[in-house]
């Protein structure tokens, strides 16, 4: 069913180093303009950190683990779904394309054998979830899927605090990368502190065999803040985030629409100062993640 690119299922067959990287990023979260781009500089970061990347999207009803050139270019230019795991069978057995959540995209590298994953920023629990019960199906699978995800905390067009209650709830490990506070995404700090901080990336390939060898089974996200010098200035951001939030209300925009309508939002409302933060967390978390999954195999 799923098939590797020849990159990916060499390294998965030595034990080499691999990391995951989604494709809603991509297809949903950038604007066209860029999106290739970052595509190809995402790699980049995750082999200029000794790892393969595995980009991963659904075409032809194809769960691709790597994509190659012309790949990267199908999920930048055209028209995709956007899957969560629920999508991915109906998705794959009509042969349709999709781009692949953080959700799916952990659920799809897990199964392939890959430990390490990097995104920008988690899905969570959406402001005003109280009368919506808009959560994203990112947290339920990083509740039930082995896989350690590098991002730059949540997203912080959601509920943050809601979101880290969840993340404990469902059991979901959470360590800063360099930090005891929990990013947040455009912001160095989301406001939180944490329990726990990992120095380094042996640290958290002793974290990932300790998990095994106790046998706890859900994800460990690694929370790597965007350097302070980068971050969107956090009144313009506060202000911003605002307005998109009362436009998507005032559109009636729901479900799976939010995420994106609120990212291009800000994108434009920034003049892309947000896209640019939004990009180097991405390139950020890919090279941190590279050298995880680096440690990692060097462990096993
Ligand atoms: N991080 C980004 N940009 C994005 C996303 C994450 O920097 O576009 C995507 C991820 O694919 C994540 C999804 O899984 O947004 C969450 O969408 P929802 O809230 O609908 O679950
Ligand atoms: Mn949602």
């Amino acid at each position: 069913m799923p098939s590797h690119s020849e990159p990916v299922r060499q390294a998965l067959h030595a034990g080499g180093a691999v990391v995951a990287l989604e494709s809603t990023i991509i297809a949903h979260g950038l604007p066209r303009s860029r999106n290739l781009a970052v595509a190809r500089e995402l790699e980049a970061a995750v082999r200029a950190a000794g790892a393969v990347p595995a980009t991963i999207a659904v075409l032809d009803g194809d769960p691709r683990i790597g994509l190659d050139e012309d790949g990267l270019e199908r999920i930048a230019s055209t028209d995709m779904a956007k899957l969560s795991v629920r999508d991915l069978p109906l998705a794959t057995a009509r042969g349709a394309d999709g781009a692949t959540t953080v959700a799916a995209t952990a659920h799809l590298a897990a199964h392939a054998g890959i430990r390490v994953f990097a995104t920008g920023g988690l899905g969570g629990v959406h402001r005003g979830a109280r009368e919506s019960w808009d959560e994203s199906a990112d947290l339920l699978a990083l509740a039930r899927t082995p896989i350690t995800v590098v991002a730059a905390g949540v997203k912080s067009i959601l509920d943050v605090g809601a979101t880290l209650e969840r993340l404990e709830t469902l059991g979901v490990s959470v360590a800063g990368w360099r930090t005891s506070r929990f990013p947040g995404f455009y912001l160095t700090d989301g406001g939180f502190d944490l329990d726990w901080r990992v120095d380094g990336a042996d640290e958290v390939a002793a974290a990932m065999a300790a998990a095994d060898a106790l046998g706890v089974e859900g994800a460990l996200v690694v929370a790597n803040p965007v350097d302070a010098a980068q971050q969107l200035d956090p009144s313009e951001h506060e202000r911003v985030l605002a307005e998109g939030l009362e436009r998507a209300r005032a559109a009636g925009v729901t479900g799976k629409a939010v995420t994106p309508f609120l990212l291009d939002h800000l994108h434009r409302a920034t003049e892309g100062r947000s896209l640019e933060v939004n990009i180097a967390v991405a390139r950020s978390n890919a090279s941190v993640a590279g050298a995880i999954a680096a440690a990692w195999a060097a462990r096993s």
